[in-house]
């Protein structure tokens, strides 16, 4: 049986949907984020030494990483509704996307939030003015034009497909679900971006996201 360890508000919910698609039977154990650091419990640290989600178990395996765990899921679950692309240019797209969402797209959204939450934090009066103006100057001069290249590069691939790879929901597209709904949801994508807010509606608007939804509990990122 799989066990997903399950944090509120994380990136956890992209493994339950996909979950949810395959109809693949599961179980849910819960974890509450520090209301204060925002941090996991250290009791997710004893499925896996870093403490974060998502993490499942599957028997004896231990599978960490989203992409993994959502490729190691198409391909021992979905070989018959999601197969993933044995070779070839297909096989690059499908990678492609599974690595891009950690590894490119995230890495300026978190760089941007920690910014945010330097102008909110607690710190001496007199230093606040400076802070504030570093952090607003490296967000509009360094990680926003970063951020609105991934974005408009995102946008124009969507503009020619209805999902990540195709006609057809895949792997990528549960993996490249939680950096864009959390873009939307942080309105740094709007209107001026259609097909990738489309695409989140499109997402949101599926039965077995909603199944998800209800089953992990507190989600930020989905209305
Ligand atoms: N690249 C990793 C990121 C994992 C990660 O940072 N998860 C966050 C939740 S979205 C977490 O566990 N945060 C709590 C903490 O760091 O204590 C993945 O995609 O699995």
């Amino acid at each position: 049986m799989i066990t997903v360890h399950h944090l509120n508000n994380s990136r956890s919910q992209r493994v339950l949907w996909m979950l949810e698609e395959l109809e693949v039977p599961y179980e849910i154990r819960y974890y509450e984020r520090d209301p204060k650091t925002m941090q996991a419990p250290p009791s997710l640290k004893k499925v896996h030494p870093l403490g974060k989600s998502p993490v499942i178990t599957d028997g004896d395996l231990v599978v960490a990483e989203s992409g993994v765990i959502i490729d190691y899921l198409a391909r021992t679950y979905g070989k018959d509704t999601m197969p993933p692309p044995g070779s070839g240019q297909a096989w690059l797209d499908y990678t492609y996307w599974l690595h891009y969402a950690e590894g490119s797209l995230m890495p300026p959204l978190l760089m941007r939030l920690v910014f945010e939450k330097v102008k909110t934090s607690p710190m001496p009066f007199f230093v606040k003015p400076v802070a504030k103006g570093i952090a607003n100057k490296t967000n509009q001069t360094f990680i926003g034009p970063m951020i609105d290249t991934h974005m408009d590069f995102v946008e124009s691939h969507l503009s020619k497909s209805t999902w990540f790879l195709g006609d057809n929901l895949s792997a990528a597209d549960f993996q490249m679900s939680f950096p864009l709904e959390a873009s939307v949801a942080r309105g740094i994508v709007g209107k001026n971006r259609p097909h990738i807010t489309e695409w989140v509606e499109r997402v949101h608007a599926r039965p077995a996201y909603r199944r998800a939804l209800e089953k992990g509990g507190e989600y930020a990122f989905a209305d």
